[in-house]
């Protein structure tokens, strides 16, 4: 079958037009999961599957599936990713593969072709996990691994579930979740990382993702005056929060290797200039390609925090908000990844992926892969988050070539 090309300029549009939806002043995108933009942003790609005369299913999560029907009746290829962004989002970070998911259909659909199998383009609910923990909340509920109740019960960092926003905004659908036969899956990403963009290679081939471990720690101390309480007075719930978040980046500069920890939400009560904080609640993410050296830091860290917190006599509370091994996708898959981009005329390198996707949730069902493209100077989850036309193109077109030649193979291949 000669394959049709990717329609370059359409898919640079459609990116634009859907970073307008929950667009910053000054640039970036902020649609957090399940909010009013997030609506907008879910109404315009559904509108977009229409106008591809796909078929649009809402499970009971919000997962959307376009389907693009295949010659025979057979478990969809799928591609996709999400729609929902961080705070200081960029255009890219799972719209592109959303979008570039569109694109490829676009073109076969003017080409009049229809591949063997069907074709399948999802966005998952809540992937970023940065409103509603865990992330890839929605794909876990696809797969079947997060129950749906357990999930649509999730109290948000604003206080309201995930229940009564899917509601609000109308996408807490009727497919049933759990239950999809998927025959493969395969992901357009940007890399969020340095390594292509320093190495000047266009395309990744993901081997895998590293196990990801986020908790949430509550400390209570005692508030009181900050000019009348001595020194040795005091429990500051503030200045041991400081001291883990401290603590957490110095041993990742010693495991050193693949070992990353973050302190990124962090909250003070009451948060007042003349008052010692009587409670903080932050969180920490440590990752590790290494599941053993994950392990090692969760261990040493809350070794660390229980001390800290003893030695100022505040107590200390853990919530797991989110955890995953590290994942290893599909060899065959990522052979053809690298084996397309190859054929196609681009530099590739295999590699693994620091950012969670729900590629790596599919994978528990189905031979799974992704597909990196550069992030220039690395930047993501950051408004400047930015990607060449051209290599936003080139994922594009290694996407559709993937995507044909896996629905074009025999059962048994
Ligand atoms: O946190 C992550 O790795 C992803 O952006 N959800
Ligand atoms: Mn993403
Ligand atoms: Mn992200």
């Amino acid at each position: 079958m000669s394959l049709p090309e990717i329609d370059g300029e359409h898919l640079l549009s459609t990116l634009a037009q859907l970073g307008r939806l929950g667009g910053l002043e000054g640039g970036g995108v902020c649609r957090l999961a399940l909010t009013d933009e997030d609506k907008a942003g879910r109404d315009w790609v559904v509108g977009q599957m229409r106008e591809l005369g796909m078929q649009v299913t809402v499970d009971g999560i919000g997962n959307v599936v376009g389907l693009h029907a295949g010659r025979e009746d057979l478990p969809p290829v799928m591609t996709g990713s999400h729609i929902d962004t961080v705070r200081t989002g960029g255009l890219y970070d799972g719209n592109y593969g959303v979008l570039a998911g569109l694109e490829v259909v676009r073109a076969l659909r003017k080409a009049g072709l229809r591949t063997r199998r069907p074709l399948a383009v999802a966005f998952f609910t809540n992937e970023e996990g940065a409103r509603f923990a865990p992330d890839m909340m929605g794909s876990l509920v696809f797969q079947g691994d997060l129950a749906l109740d357990a999930a649509l019960a999730t109290r948000g960092i604003d206080g309201t579930t995930v229940a009564e926003n899917l509601e609000r905004i109308g996408y807490r659908g009727e497919a049933p979740t759990g239950t999809a036969t998927v025959g493969s899956f395969v992901e357009l990403h940007i890399e969020q990382g340095p390594v292509l963009d320093l190495e000047g290679i266009t395309i990744g081939a993901v081997e895998g993702v590293q196990g990801i471990s986020w908790t949430e720690l509550t400390l209570a101390g005692t508030s009181n005056h900050a000019g009348t309480t001595p020194m040795r007075f005091r429990h500051d719930a503030g200045l041991v929060a400081a001291r883990i978040a401290c603590f957490a980046r110095d041993l990742a500069r010693e495991m050193g290797g693949d070992q990353v920890a973050t302190v990124g939400a962090l909250n003070l009560f009451p948060n007042l200039v003349n008052v010692i904080p009587n409670r903080a609640v932050f969180t920490v993410d440590l990752r590790n390609t290494v599941s053993t050296l994950l392990a090692d830091a969760e261990r040493r860290l809350w070794a660390f925090a229980d001390e800290a917190s003893a030695a100022e006599g505040v107590t200390l509370s853990r919530r797991p908000l989110a955890r995953f091994e590290p994942v290893a996708f599909d060899p065959a898959l990522i052979g053809l990844v690298e084996t397309t981009a190859r054929e196609l005329g681009y530099s590739v390198r295999r590699m693994p992926s620091g950012a969670g996707h729900d590629a790596q949730i599919l994978a528990r069902v189905c031979p799974a892969a992704m597909i990196f493209v550069p992030s220039v100077a690395g930047l993501s989850h950051n408004v400047r988050e930015h990607t060449e036309p051209a290599d936003l193109i080139a994922g594009a077109r290694v996407l559709l070539h993937v995507l044909v030649q896996l629905a074009e193979q025999q059962p048994d291949q």
